[in-house]
Formats: C-alpha cells, structure tokens, sequence
C-alpha cells in the first residue's frame, strides 16, 4: 500500500475509535472464511442448512435496526438550501462536532475493517471507488458479495486521492445514537449506530446514490434507483430498459421476469436490480452499468411463482438477514413455496408458532446473494461501456388512478411524469406503511441534493443525449372494488414490456389521453390469461375525478421547492390540467 493519504486517514480513524486490531481486507476466499468463522464462533452468523443452501448464512440485526431510518440520515452541505426541502440537514460543522465523539473509542474490544471497493466492472470508465471502515465483519462479507471488494479495489485506486471515504460503527446501536451523514464536498459518509443494510453497506444507497447523485449532478451523468434489464425478442434483439420504483415495489422483481409460457421466444436478461448509473455514450445513447455485484432483495413474497431466478440466485454462498429458520435449518418467509411450517423461530429467533397471528420473518427481510449466481443474468452485465437504454419506467404503488402503463409525450413530459411520481410506503423505511408520499423518480431518499435542482439536471441531461430513452409509467397494483389487485403481475409484466419495447421501434397501438399514450384496445398481449371482464378497462382508465386531487397534490409538493423549481416544471402541471379541462 503506497497510498498515503489513504493510510494516514484509516490511522487517524484508528487513532479515535481505538480498535484492538485493524485489518486490511484482501476479498480473499481465506480472509471470507475467517471472517465467517468468527462470526459463527460468536453467534453473529448462523450457518444454514449445508446440504441445502450451502455456504450461507442466518444474520439477525438487533429489533430496532431492521430497515433505512430516513429521519436520522442527513445531507451535510454547506449551505441548507443545497440539501433541499427533501433532505435533513445539518451544517458540516455541526455535523462533525456532534457525531465524531460518537466514534471515540467506539471500536474498542472489536476488529477495524478497512474495505476498498469499486461500485461498477473493474476497469470501466463509470466505475468508482470507495473504502469503508467498518467495526462489523458482517457489513465487510456482504460488501465482498455487494462490490468488487479488497485488492483489485486498491489495484484500481493506486495513488489516486479520488475515492469516497466510508466510516462506519456499529456504535451501541441505540436509534438515539444514529446517524447516517453524508458530505456532499468531501466525498464522505460517516455512519453511526446501525448495522442495517442500506444504513450500513455505505457503497450502496450512501454512496452509489446520494453521494454519486452529487457527482453525477457535477459530472454530467446520473444516478438513479434504478433497475436494468435486457428484453429479448424471438428474433434476437435485445432492448434495454432502466425502471425506477420505490422500496420494495418490484424492481428486483421486474430485473428478473421469467416470460410466461405463452409469450414464446421472449427472454429478459439481468443487468442490475436496485442502481444504475447513467452516462450519454459515444453513440449518442445513455449508457447504463450496474455499480453492484449483487442482489440485497426483499425475502418475503419471493417464490418459485413469482420470482425463480432469484431463488436460484440465493441458493449458495448467500447471507440472510431477519428471515425465520425453519427445524431443518433452512431460511423460511412469507410467500415462500409450500405449506406454511407449523413451527418456526421467528426472524428475532424467538419460537414461532402457525396461527400466531405474528410475520415469522420481517417484512424488511433480505438476501444478499452475488448477481452472478442469477440463471438470468445478462452477458452483458460487466461491460466496462455499459448497455444502450431505450426506455426509463417509473412506477410506484398506486391502488388508483394510474393506469397499468402510459407513455410520456416526450423527454421533459417524461421527467415531469417522474418528478410528479407517488407512492404507497413499504417496510423498507421505518414509518407507517401504505400511505401515499410523492417520491420522485424513486428518489426521495436518496437524492443528495435539492431535488428542484435534480429535475432540473434531468432536463439539462435530455438536451445532451442525441437519442433519449423514451419514458413510460408503470403500475401493477391498481386495485379493483374489491381490493384485489386488478393487474396478475411478475412474469405476465413482460406483456407491458413488449408494449414498450414496440413504442421505442415507433410500433405498438396508443391512444392519446391528457397524462400521456395508454395503450389501445388490443396494444396489450393478453393471450393465454384469464382476467375478470372488465379488468383491463379498470386497469388502462384514466380518470379525471381521480386526477384531480393527484395534480393538486402535485401541485403542493412542488410548491415546497419555491423558485428552485424549474419553470418547466410547473409549466407540465399546468399543461396537465389544460388537457383534463379541455376533454
Ligand atoms: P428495494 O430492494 O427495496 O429497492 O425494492 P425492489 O423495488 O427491488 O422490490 P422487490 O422487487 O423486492 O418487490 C418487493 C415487493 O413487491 C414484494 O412484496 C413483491 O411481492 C411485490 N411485487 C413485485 N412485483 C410485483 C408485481 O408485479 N405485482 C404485485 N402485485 N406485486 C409485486
Ligand atoms: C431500499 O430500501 O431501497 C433497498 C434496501 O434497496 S437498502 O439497501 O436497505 O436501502
Ligand atoms: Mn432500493
């Protein structure tokens, strides 16, 4: 190790936390197993059943520390007005000065880990590195499963000063002790009093999206929530196509959609399933690579039905986090295929019984398993250039008014539908859950800075791309009078694609409405599925009672970014109400 300033800042850290031992991680298959067996040793890992999931693992977190806590996680600019009406704030100093002391000797009887790694293919020209320190060996194993981690990160970072520096504690995990700082200028994070996830696996939301949100703002690209996949046809062309949908809404998901069996000679292909980062290519298209190295998905609810590709994918070398454990030794949640176990221990480790009454496995429940182990996954998920995007989708959770798919009219139309986009909350956020936030583009959480000034990147990055993706939104959860959703959903989402894919070849049947193209009668494939009369109308209608209490709401949102707000923004809302007047 010839960096010095890397050296000198991992001591000065070590200085203050006050370790016992510091230790340089290699992503060895020796240092993984070490690292495992110390954790077993002292209970912080339980091995899985070896004949049936090898090589993998049971992780509880502690009760209070099972999801993102977004009120505790803070964008540190200089100035409020940067971080925006979305983000918390704190002024760098005030930041420093309060959360510092919570590092003094906070590693003391524990191991420092010093994890380098690189967010996106080694080698590649989108590709970044970041070194987290780090007191949990669990957070290091799931980077080695999450990043290219240990000594092709360093091999990569050389003696360059350029690398987003993580510090991470566990702390004594008290939710009155937390914080999660990003600082936008320094390329920095510190994070204090979680083990969880996105709280903790700094490479993930914190830097792949909040600090490289930044980067991307000042670098001409972008970071976004954001799923990748490759959508084959029976003739052998391939589409790509980015979506963003909040939390647990359906992007791992979507990135791994197995075709039902009617839509013959459809294949999609895996590139990325939660980040994407996006630059204009040489060819004048946007270029997507996926910065991770594997899957960090919501357990319940995944099956054999829904979502084979990720079962495979977790069925080795695989860390699971607060699912429950069946007698046999095998993880179990919710959704899972098969009869319900009379007897579990629940995800806190507790015994559980059928008719409780009680989830065995929390709702925030994950896997951590590497993307090359999905059958799915795309060859061309570590080109150093990228795959070419022809369509961005947003989507949320919405019981009403959005219909299953609509096509924006053009690029700023596009980044309106995204910016305006709402969504029913999940368990992945401490909070209440089923209510509707507006949540841009997916990002709410994880834009790291004002999001009026983020729209207004999107708009500027439309002008620098020759031939722009096109933009959709999508819906699978509109509900009918009963409640149910209306829409099957999983894999018969590949028929929405095919709508898709057709409208960027300039095909495929739209009718014009005020939000945008919704297919016309016939648009959608729906060969082979039995769908209750009347189902598809509910699911394409687009409702002007509906839609007015949605653009008002709209409305007040954007009204939070006061001048901030691009012109054109509120000249799209306007535009949206004017197509509804004039119907
Ligand atoms: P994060 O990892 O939190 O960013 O979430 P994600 O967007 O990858 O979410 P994921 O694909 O894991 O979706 C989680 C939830 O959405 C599960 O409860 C799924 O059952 C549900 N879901 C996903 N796709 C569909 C769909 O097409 N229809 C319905 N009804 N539910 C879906
Ligand atoms: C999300 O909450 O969007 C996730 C999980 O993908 S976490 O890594 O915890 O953020
Ligand atoms: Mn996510």
């Amino acid at each position: 190790m010839t960096n010095r300033a890397l050296t000198a800042w991992v001591e000065d850290v070590a200085r203050h936390t006050r370790p016992d031992s510091v230790v340089w991680c290699d992503g060895s298959e020796v240092e993984n197993r070490r690292l495992i067996d110390g954790m077993l040793a002292d209970g912080t890992l339980l091995r899985l059943n070896e004949a049936k999931h090898p090589n993998s693992f049971l992780h509880r977190s502690h009760p209070s520390d099972v999801a993102r806590t977004e009120h505790l996680t803070f964008i540190c600019s200089d100035a409020k007005e940067e971080a925006g009406p979305n983000n918390n704030w704190m002024s760098p100093a005030d930041a420093r000065a309060k959360v510092w002391p919570l590092f003094g000797g906070a590693m003391k009887g524990r191991t420092m880990y010093v994890v380098p790694y690189v967010m996106g293919p080694l080698g590649s020209p989108h590709s970044k590195v970041g070194i987290e320190i780090t007191d949990s060996p669990y957070v290091a194993i799931s980077m080695r499963i999450m990043t290219r981690m240990g000594k092709a990160a360093l091999d990569q970072l050389g003696d360059s000063a350029d690398y987003v520096k993580g510090l991470h504690s566990l702390g004594d995990l008290s939710p009155e002790r937390r914080y999660i700082l990003h600082f936008p200028k320094a390329r920095e994070i510190w994070s204090v009093g979680s083990g969880y996830g996105g709280n903790a696996l700094l490479g993930k939301k914190c830097f792949a999206l909040r600090i490289a949100s930044v980067q991307g703002r000042d670098e001409a690209w972008m970071a976004e929530h954001m799923l990748i996949v490759g959508v084959e046809s029976p003739e052998g062309e391939t589409t790509y196509v980015a979506a963003a949908f909040p939390s647990a809404c359906g992007k791992t998901n979507l990135a791994m959609l197995v075709p039902p069996p009617t839509q013959k000679g459809w294949k999609v292909w895996t590139v990325g399933d939660d980040i994407a980062w996006m630059r204009p290519g040489p060819d004048g298209r946007l270029r997507a690579v996926n910065p991770e190295a594997g899957f960090f998905g919501v357990a319940p609810g995944t099956s054999a039905k829904t979502n084979p590709n990720a079962l495979a994918a977790l069925s080795r070398n695989s860390i699971f986090t607060n699912v429950a454990l069946t007698g046999d030794g095998s993880p179990w949640w919710e959704g899972l295929d098969g009869a319900v176990p009379e007897r579990l221990t629940d995800w806190r480790g507790k015994p559980w019984t059928r008719g409780s009454g009680e989830k065995a496995a929390h709702p925030n429940s994950r896997f951590t398993a590497p993307a090359a182990q999905c059958p799915s996954i795309s060859p061309k998920w570590e080109d150093p250039e990228g795959v070419p995007i022809s369509a961005i989708l947003f989507g949320g959770r919405r019981a009403t008014t959005f219909p299953l798919v609509f096509q924006s009219f053009d690029w700023n139309h596009g980044v309106f539908v995204g910016a305006g986009t709402g969504s029913e909350t999940t368990a992945a956020q401490s909070g209440a859950v089923g209510v509707v936030r507006r949540d841009p583009m997916a990002m709410l959480p994880f834009c790291g800075y004002d999001m009026a000034d983020y729209f207004g990147h999107w708009l500027a990055m439309g002008k620098r791309i020759a031939n722009p993706p096109r933009i959709f939104h999508v819906n699978w959860f509109r509900t009918g009078s009963d409640g149910r959703f209306l829409w099957p959903g999983f894999g018969d989402n590949l028929r929405v694609l095919r709508w898709v894919v057709e409208r960027c070849r300039g095909k495929g049947e739209a009718v014009r409405t005020p939000i945008g193209w919704v297919p016309g009668e016939g648009g959608i494939d729906l060969g082979g599925l039995s769908m209750p009369a009347g189902a598809m109308r509910g699911l394409l209608r687009v409702d002007r009672e509906e839609w007015k209490p949605e653009i008002a709401d709209i409305r007040a949102f954007f009204a939070k970014f006061g001048a901030r707000l691009p012109a054109e923004m509120r000249s799209q809302v306007d535009a949206l109400e004017r197509r509804f007047e004039g119907q």
